[in-house]
């Protein structure tokens, strides 16, 4: 039986929501709807008929389609007016989006900046992506120095490699500002190793740099400054203790270390050594010493008139102190709920 236009144009019309009219246009345009099927069944027709019923059925379709659009268009109107015409409840509460945070190894990087910052040093910063030259050679460990052992890693191509530490920026910054003694910096930075990784190594972890160059520099200026540093970032109630060391690209050098925040200081958790120091009591936080001659003379500045020091720590083993954390490894796992307790 042929569909009558007008009725279907009424129906479609009287389609309350946009759901009605959905399935209003499944029910005729669909595969197997009541138009679709008029329009197969034109071609079971005599030939004789098929032109004047196929044009018809074809211009009821674009009739019902048109109609559907029409009446689409007047229902999403309908509801944009009434949207608008709701009055606004501007004392409803609204919805606070999640805002992420400072991560604690940044705290204490951001900590120490400050804290240099007002002893008058600058900031400088160096790739990520160090050449050998930079990394260890202009640093006084050549190519066979077994010192190169100390700080394992991945070689990239062409002699290049992610930083071991941050000591490359040293360098790069006097080839720089040699002409333009005396400097001060502090260099933050993250750095990679292959390490076997335990509660006080993880393989990618930050360090921060400083260097002074000028007359006169004495090891007394380098404890005094580290002093100053460690003093005003974990308190006058942490012990510190120098030791003597070996750095290549300085002599004589220091590694710096402040009593184990796990076992405070005693090496022991009960019978056992303590998981985070290996029952040393003292945690090591940095290597420094004053700049080694050679490394001044690479770079073209005169050991006879300057002198400096350079320390290189890493903040999370201070923050591992400063906030009680047991395990380093924890600042670099996808954690939230360590995380988000800083
Ligand atoms: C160095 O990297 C020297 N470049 C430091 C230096 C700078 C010495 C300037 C002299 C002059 P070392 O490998 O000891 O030294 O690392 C320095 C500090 O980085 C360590 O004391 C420790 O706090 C931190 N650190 C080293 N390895 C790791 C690791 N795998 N995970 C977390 N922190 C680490």
């Amino acid at each position: 039986m042929a569909l009558d236009e007008a009725q279907l144009k009424a129906r479609i019309e009287g389609a309350a929501d946009e759901a009605a009219l959905e399935a209003l246009r499944v029910e005729l345009l669909g595969r197997k709807g009541s138009v679709t099927e008029q329009l197969k069944a034109v071609g079971e027709l005599p030939p004789a008929e098929r032109a004047t019923a196929g044009s018809a059925a074809n211009q009821l379709r674009l009739a019902v389609q048109a109609a559907l659009e029409a009446r689409g268009i007047a229902l999403r109107q309908a509801q944009f007016t009434q949207e608008l015409s709701t009055p606004l409840d501007l004392t409803a509460p609204g919805t606070q989006p999640a805002l992420g945070h400072r991560h604690p190894a940044s705290l204490v990087l951001d900590e120490l900046i400050e804290l240099y910052w007002q002893m008058g040093y600058q900031v400088a910063e160096g790739p990520e992506v160090e050449t050998e030259w930079y990394n260890f050679e202009a640093l006084n460990i050549p190519a066979d120095h077994p010192a190169r052992d100390m700080q394992d890693t991945f070689y990239l191509e062409e002699a290049h490699l992610p930083r071991t530490h941050t000591s490359g920026i040293q360098i790069r910054h006097l080839e720089l500002h040699k002409d333009e003694l005396p400097v001060r910096i502090i260099a933050p930075g993250k750095v990679y190793r292959n390490e076997d990784e335990d509660a006080r190594h993880s393989w990618t972890f930050h360090q921060i740099e400083g260097l002074v160059v000028d007359e006169g520099i004495s090891l007394a200026d380098l404890k005094g400054t580290l002093e100053a540093m460690m003093r005003g970032i974990l308190g006058d109630q942490t012990k510190l203790r120098l030791r003597s060391n070996y750095f290549p690209y300085t002599e004589p050098s220091v590694e710096m270390d402040a009593t184990c925040v796990v076992c405070g200081g005693t090496g022991k958790l009960g019978e056992k050594d303590c998981h985070l120091c290996g029952g040393s009591g003292w945690l090591e936080l940095g290597g420094a010493g004053m700049i080694h001659p050679q490394v001044l003379r690479n770079i073209g500045i005169d050991p006879m008139v300057y002198s400096g020091f350079a320390f290189g720590f890493g903040p999370e083993r201070i923050a591992a102190i400063k906030y009680g954390v047991d395990d380093v490894r924890e600042f670099w796992r996808p954690n939230f709920a360590f995380l988000e307790q800083f």
